[in-house]
């Protein structure tokens, strides 16, 4: 049905129902009261008030795009994973985001970004929720909600502030690694488009003799790593707080569809007890002389969602939709994330957000999972339970094998990694300034830590952080100091 006037489709309330006006309410004579029988004035009323979902608690602020993941390189000798198999396309989405800022906040703060991806293979949904760095700022779950905190915004003014953020770091000398990856180039990308994605964790892959390995995922962009200095991030916030956002967006509009080369690093399985450090350790990378990557294949993003919030608010990613032939790792961070992103998205989105278009598998669902609110998709099983004697799905793990596991035992305890000959906190960001960052790299990392130590942070917290720095390199905490002292 179209509206006679202009040829456009006539206004209906939600039922459908066309409606008699878009301005005026439903009143007696032109000046009188209005009418509480103006059940569309009261619907559009009730609507606007119920519009928003709970942003996510993290990663609020965000850009994403669908697109393919094609296979280039046969790694099938590591894994049986569907998507990961010679001469495969798998359909995906991605979403990429900042970390510590709300829904409106800039694309520009100096902020790790999330780096979250969806495939949906043959084999159900795979998810590989990762970030723009390889490392983490802590290695054990029970810390990340405190982390969090500290980041954002505190109970009592309401504000952010440098100070609790550097107490929290100079306190956990764990976060040493992303803190100077945080506090350098790579800590405000120029667009997403010029970022790389890693999954950080180790992860598990399993081929199809059962043989497991342990691997890392490296997304390197196609378009060239590129940074914005402090100065000019904090620029672009002034001028367009969606600048990622849009840079995405229009790219791909334009059909500049950006791309990633993802290469993996395997270790295996035997060798991961002797390793030099804990390899699950998630403030440590492997160094790629130990275990080079290996080309699988490239992630391209050519499509933009054509409703953002059906498509990018409601995504609900989860690292617990693994498939076939991949699994997690003693990882205590991403064993923890195992439980944590279901519950956030029951939470957020209602227990069926598995239903959403983003997050429906292209697969059919065998399920025992039925009713709830907002349920779309029909019960597939009249009796809806299992072991079930009427055609209802069953478990086949002759087909898809043992779980993506291994051996373990001990004491319940509470205790931090066992410590290995090089586990320590300040060796791989020692070595990642005075060997990856070059001479301008490191003179802008100076600058820019004096400058958020210079910004609100007290005297104790600062004398802190001049000794975390000097932990991390003596000429670069030198050298800080004397910025902050005023040398
Ligand atoms: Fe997240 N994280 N995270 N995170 N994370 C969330 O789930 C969590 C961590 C990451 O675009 C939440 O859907 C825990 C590491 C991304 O929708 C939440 C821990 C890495 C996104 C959550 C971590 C990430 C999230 C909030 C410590 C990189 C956005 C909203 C163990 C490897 C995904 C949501 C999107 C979002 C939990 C740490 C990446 C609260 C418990 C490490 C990219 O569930």
């Amino acid at each position: 049905m179209t509206s006679t006037a202009h040829n456009v489709p006539r206004t209906t309330n939600n039922a459908g129902v066309p409606v008699e006006s878009d301005e005026h309410s439903l009143t007696v004579s032109a000046d009188g009261p209005i009418l509480l029988q103006d059940h569309y004035l009261i619907e559009k009323m009730a609507q606007f008030n119920r519009e928003r979902v709970p942003e996510r608690v993290v990663h609020a602020k965000g850009a994403g795009a669908y697109g393919h993941f094609e296979v280039t390189n046969d790694v099938s000798q590591f894994t049986k994973a569907d998507l990961f198999q010679p001469g495969k396309t798998t359909e995906m989405l991605a979403r990429f985001s900042t970390v510590a800022g709300e829904q409106g906040s800039p694309d520009t703060w100096r902020d790790p970004r999330g780096f979250a991806l969806k495939f949906y293979t043959e084999d159900g949904n795979y998810d590989l929720v990762g970030n723009n760095t390889p490392i983490f700022f802590v290695r054990d779950t029970i810390k990340f909600q405190d982390f969090i905190r500290s980041q954002k915004r505190r109970p009592d003014n309401g504000m952010r502030d440098n100070d609790m953020q550097w107490d929290f770091w100079t306190l956990s000398p764990e976060s040493a690694h992303m803190v100077t990856w945080l506090m350098g180039d790579r800590g405000i990308p120029k667009t997403y488009r010029n970022m790389n994605g890693y999954g950080s964790h180790t992860y598990m892959w399993v081929n199809a003799g059962g043989e497991r390995f342990w691997i890392k995922y490296h997304f390197k962009t196609d378009q060239g790593i590129d940074f914005l200095t402090q100065e000019d991030a904090d620029r672009i916030a002034g001028e367009d707080g969606d600048a990622h956002r849009r840079d995405l967006y229009d790219a791909i509009d334009s059909g500049n569809a950006p791309s990633w080369t993802l290469y993996v690093q395997v270790m295996p399985f035997a060798d991961a007890p002797d390793y030099r450090f804990n390899p699950f350790d998630l403030t440590k990378v492997w160094p790629h002389g130990d275990y080079p990557l290996i080309e699988v294949g490239r992630m391209t993003l050519n499509k933009n969602p054509d409703d953002y919030f059906i498509h990018i608010e409601q995504a609900a990613f989860e690292p617990s939709n693994m498939v076939p032939g991949i699994g997690p790792s003693p990882d205590k961070m991403l064993l923890g994330r195992l439980f944590s992103y279901p519950d956030t998205h029951r939470y957020r989105i209602g227990p069926n957000y598995a239903q959403l278009p983003p997050n429906r598998p292209r697969v059919p669902v065998h399920s025992y999972a039925k009713d709830g609110p907002m349920r779309y998709e029909p019960n597939r099983v009249a009796r809806p339970y299992a072991p079930n004697g009427y055609g209802g799905p069953a478990a086949d793990i002759l087909r898809y094998g043992e779980p993506a596991g291994w051996q373990t035992a001990g004491e319940m305890v509470r205790e931090a990694y066992t410590l290995r000959r090089d586990d320590d906190d300040f060796g791989q960001p020692g070595t990642m300034v005075r060997q990856v960052l070059d001479d301008a790299a490191r003179d802008r990392l100076v600058n820019n830590v004096s400058g958020h130590l210079l910004n609100g942070v007290s005297r104790p917290v600062i004398d802190r952080a001049l000794q975390y720095w000097r932990n991390i390199d003596k000429n670069v905490g030198d050298r800080i100091a004397k910025k902050v002292n005023g040398g």
